[in-house]
């Protein structure tokens, strides 16, 4: 369980180290591409866990809602298949330097995108890995103040939220977090 040292805003926020798919919350969110056809990263360990129903469903939204791909800051639902997790929210995070000084703002969105999603659906509990801080290159330390500033504002507005887990693969990414964190 979390340390409640690593808990915030009134116990709604908590850190910890694990694998996202183990997560047993209503909804996990992805860290995916645009294509919503899966990749690497935390992306390809929920298609892995997840089985191909997840793939199922992103294959559906491309054909309905999104034939161009799903645009960086923006989310997606699908059912979470044979996962913990009941649902799955995939976000596009940007690319570190590749959006002319918007990767901020869309790192926020990723994660605000999400909480209303789930808050629209009444979820009670998400789990957020670190998006961008992989692949895609985005400075832990700088993605700490966005996402925790992004919580801090958004989430009294999201009152039926009781749990926002954020999950690290390791715990030196928890402690950069945790260092750099505007809670
Ligand atoms: N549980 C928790 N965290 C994880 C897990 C896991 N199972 N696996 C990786 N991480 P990344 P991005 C951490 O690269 O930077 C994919 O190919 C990882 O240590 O998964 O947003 C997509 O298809 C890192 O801190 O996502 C996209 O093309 C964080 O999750 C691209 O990568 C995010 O790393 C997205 O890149």
């Amino acid at each position: 369980m979390p340390q409640a040292a690593h808990s915030y805003l009134e116990g709604r926020v908590r850190l910890c180290v694990g694998d996202l798919t183990e997560q047993a919350v209503d909804a996990i969110v992805n860290a995916a591409n645009s294509t919503l056809l899966g990749g690497g990263g935390v992306d390809g360990a929920i298609h892995r866990r997840g089985g191909p129903a997840i793939l199922d469903a992103c294959r559906a939204l491309r054909a309905s809602a999104w034939p161009n791909g799903l645009p960086t800051g923006q989310v997606a639902l699908t059912e979470g298949g044979r996962l913990p997790a009941r649902y799955v929210i995939h976000a596009v995070g940007p690319i570190h330097g590749r959006h002319g000084g918007k990767e901020a703002a869309l790192l926020a969105a990723c994660y605000g995108n999400a909480l209303s999603l789930a808050a629209g659906l009444v979820l009670r509990t998400i789990a957020f890995p670190a998006i961008s801080t992989g692949v895609y290159g985005y400075p832990p330390d700088e993605a700490a103040v966005v996402v925790s500033t992004t919580l801090r504002e958004q989430l009294p507005r999201h009152a039926a939220i009781d749990e926002v887990r954020l999950v690290f693969f390791d715990s030196g990414q928890l402690e950069i977090f945790a260092a750099n964190q505007r809670f």
